[in-house]
């Protein structure tokens, strides 16, 4: 079972996150355990003090190294990254760290364990990123209050991946990002509604046709949207000329 551990100074943040849909039942049936943890229950002074001025100046705190190791060593079993078991991978969320992708997801869903260290105020000391970090993962370039939307992100992204948590109706390999375009539009009932109606061909049962117009669709949706995909992906010849032919969108 792919176990994840969540280091936060605001475990509430998390009541609820992980209990609905795809998660809540990979949990249920097992495939997955999901715990965050109050990084303040591994201090040892009075105040729980988990934070601590910055060397050099400047404003805002920073976490400081003692309570993340403490926690680390007692939920890896291990105080420094060459010791964790080969299936243990210990993230940092942070925005200084590399953009999470699919790819890294997927390489997350094969291990037995995940420890995900949330930043908050200014940042985290530098030694834990030394020492105890496999992965240093942003999720985007925006700012956040602190890591803990980030580790919803992350969880939600692998877990998806954990092999028998998606039902029989989807299979993970058939979805977007495998496919390197963004997907094409999909409608429902009603066939009219307020004035705009489904498109023709996909009422029509030719379904070479209806592929043809989804895939045509996928790299129109994926022009406007997020162009830098196109770079990547192999055309065929038909494809070119299609998107070349519509260039006055
Ligand atoms: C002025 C320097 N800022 C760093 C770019 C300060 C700062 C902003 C936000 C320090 C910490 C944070 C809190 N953010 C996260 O912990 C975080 C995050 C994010 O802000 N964006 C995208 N991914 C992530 S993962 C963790």
């Amino acid at each position: 079972m792919l176990r994840f551990d969540i280091i936060t100074i605001f475990p509430d943040f998390f009541d609820g996150a992980f209990d609905h849909g795809i998660i809540r039942r990979a949990r249920a049936a097992g495939l997955v355990k999901i715990e965050a943890y109050d990084l303040r229950g591994w201090t040892s002074d009075k105040h729980h003090t988990v934070d601590d001025r910055p060397f050099g100046g400047g404003d805002g705190m920073v976490l400081k190294p003692e309570p993340i190791f403490a926690a680390v060593e007692n939920l890896t079993g291990a105080g420094a990254r060459d010791l964790y078991p080969k299936t243990t991978r210990v993230v940092l969320l942070s925005p200084q760290g590399r953009v999470f992708t699919q790819a890294l997801a997927e390489e997350l869903a094969r291990a037995e364990q995940v420890v995900l260290i949330c930043g908050r105020y200014e940042g985290v000391d530098e030694r834990v990123a030394e020492a105890l970090v496999t992965d240093e993962v942003s999720i985007g370039d925006y700012i956040l209050s602190g890591g803990e939307p980030a580790a919803v992100v992350v969880v939600d992204a692998v877990v998806r991946l954990v092999p028998g948590a998606l039902g029989s109706e989807t299979s993970a390999v058939n979805e977007s990002f495998s496919e390197g375009l963004l997907d094409c539009p999909h409608y429902t009932r009603p066939l009219e509604f307020r004035g705009m109606r489904v498109p023709e061909v996909l009422l029509s049962g030719h379904h070479a046709l209806i592929a043809r117009w989804r895939r045509e669709e996928a790299l129109r949706k994926t022009r406007r949207n997020r162009p830098d995909l196109l770079e990547k992906v192999s055309l065929d010849e038909r494809e070119r000329d299609w998107l070349n032919e519509e260039r006055e969108f």
